[in-house]
């Protein structure tokens, strides 16, 4: 059994069996999960394939009852659930993959009845974000995350473990939690909570250099796999990692943007997800602090996606940003992937959304109307200067280059006469030079 705390589960890591892929790929991956879902009218269970197969778990069936409410005991209606077991037998799984979070009691009663373990939508994204994480903060928020979902449910995980044999739902609370009772999960919870206030304390410092800085900044925010990332890249030449799966980016990158010359700070940051846990929520509250404090959130939407789902995709993002204290923040809406589209599509769009841009981070296209925009976005958070720096203070005028991009010098007997504009709040940097206004 692989206990490995954070390392990758032992499952075959291919994309087997979700919806198309041969059969003989599916059976050889350790776990095959039927997927069950209780959905209204017209959703489809398509976001929990993406997750299973992001994950490194086999679909090997599925089965949606239309209902508006799940069944408060069971998840689905009895009849269904007698109905899931046969299907799930008939194609062999070994796992039952919910697309919602399920209570103690639906879980509990659902494995009972079903022989077979459950997980939920839940369980299933704290564990791709287990095998994601890579920072030392990203991993204790994690790991905080997980053992308080489990916690709050009482749940015996290490049976779970037993029966499960590895894979799904056994990374996270680690070697300690299997044997431990709650009392020893509370105190590894406030030890974590203890070392997480620590690891903040090195990214105030950061930030608090950056904001020495003062550059005015965007956080490109976005459903999980919208080609945030792919955008960082394309905008500043930088090299930051980009998946075809979801949640690739963990924790949050920021690198200097130049539009004209002058300086911004462009953040990556954590994609979202319909019906994200709001203990991820909790557990990334410093990451996504870096969102609440931005000039401008740049709201990158996969607008290669059907309709329906992108305006799923589209409202989750904005339920989130609510959520976490952002709501009020400017914004700009980003279709990105127009790559994907033909002419028709994209006037549809354009008619669709009259002020959002069009761009692809991978051919190119709109990047340059892209800058244009952000900067006319930002323009509030500058001040024009008249300053007269005398000869003697090489370094100011060198410093304001750097800053402002775009600066007219004049030289007169006394100094260098400039005129530029800079971030409001570097304004009283330069105060001393500041003419007199006659
Ligand atoms: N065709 C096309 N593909 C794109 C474009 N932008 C991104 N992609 C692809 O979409 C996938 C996801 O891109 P990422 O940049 O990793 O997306 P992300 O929003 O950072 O995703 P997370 O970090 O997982 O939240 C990758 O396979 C990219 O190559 C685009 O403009 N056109
Ligand atoms: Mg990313």
């Amino acid at each position: 059994m692989d206990r490995s705390r954070n390392g990758r589960s032992a499952v075959t890591p291919t994309p087997a069996g979700v919806a198309g892929d041969s059969l003989a790929a599916s059976q050889r991956a350790r776990q095959r999960a039927f997927c069950i879902a209780a959905l209204p009218e017209g959703e489809d269970l398509g976001e929990l394939g993406e997750l299973l197969r992001t994950a490194g778990v086999a679909v090997v069936g599925e089965m949606v009852q239309r209902r508006e409410l799940a069944h408060p005991n069971t998840y689905l209606g009895p009849g269904k659930v007698q109905e899931a077991k046969a299907a799930a037998q008939a194609c062999d799984a070994n796992v039952i993959a919910c697309d919602d979070e399920l209570s103690a009691r639906q879980e509990r009663n659902l494995e009972e009845a079903l022989g077979l373990p459950v997980v939920d939508r839940t369980t299933v994204i704290l564990d791709i974000f287990a095998s994601h994480a890579g920072s030392a903060e990203g991993k204790l928020q994690v790991e905080l995350a997980q053992l308080e979902y489990n916690l709050a449910r009482m749940r015996g995980l290490w049976s779970h473990l037993e029966r499960l044999g590895g894979g799904i739902g056994t990374r996270g609370p680690g070697e300690t939690q299997i044997e431990t009772d709650r009392r020893l999960a509370r105190d590894r919870i406030a030890a974590l909570r203890r070392r997480l206030e620590h690891v903040k304390g090195t990214r105030a410092v950061q930030r608090a250099e950056r904001e020495r800085a003062a550059l005015p900044t965007i956080a490109l925010v976005g459903y999980t796999n919208a080609g945030k990332s792919t955008l960082l890249n394309a905008l500043t030449g930088s090299e930051v990692g980009v998946r075809d799966r979801l949640f690739h980016t963990l924790d949050p990158t920021t690198r200097t943007l130049r539009l004209n010359g002058r300086p911004y700070l462009l953040t990556d940051t954590v994609g979202f997800i319909s019906k994200l846990p709001h203990q991820l929520i909790d557990a990334f509250a410093a990451t996504l602090e870096e969102t609440r404090r931005a000039e401008l959130l740049a709201h990158v939407l996969d607008a290669s996606a059907p309709e329906a789902h992108a305006a799923i995709m589209k409202s989750s993002v904005e339920q989130t940003l609510e959520e976490i204290g952002a709501g009020e923040r400017p914004r700009l809406l980003i279709l990105n992937k127009i790559d994907l589209l033909d002419s028709e599509a994209r006037e549809e769009l354009r008619l669709r959304h009259p002020d959002a841009v069009l761009v692809s981070g991978v051919s190119g296209e709109g990047l340059q109307e892209l800058g244009e925009r952000i900067e006319l976005e930002l323009l509030h958070t500058l001040r024009r200067v008249e300053l007269l720096i005398p000869y003697a203070d090489g370094g100011s005028l060198a410093e304001l280059h750097e800053l402002a991009g775009d600066v007219t010098r004049e030289d007169t007997a006394e100094g260098v006469l400039v005129r530029a504009m800079v971030p409001a709040r570097l304004a009283e940097r330069f105060a001393r030079f500041a003419l007199q206004t006659r």
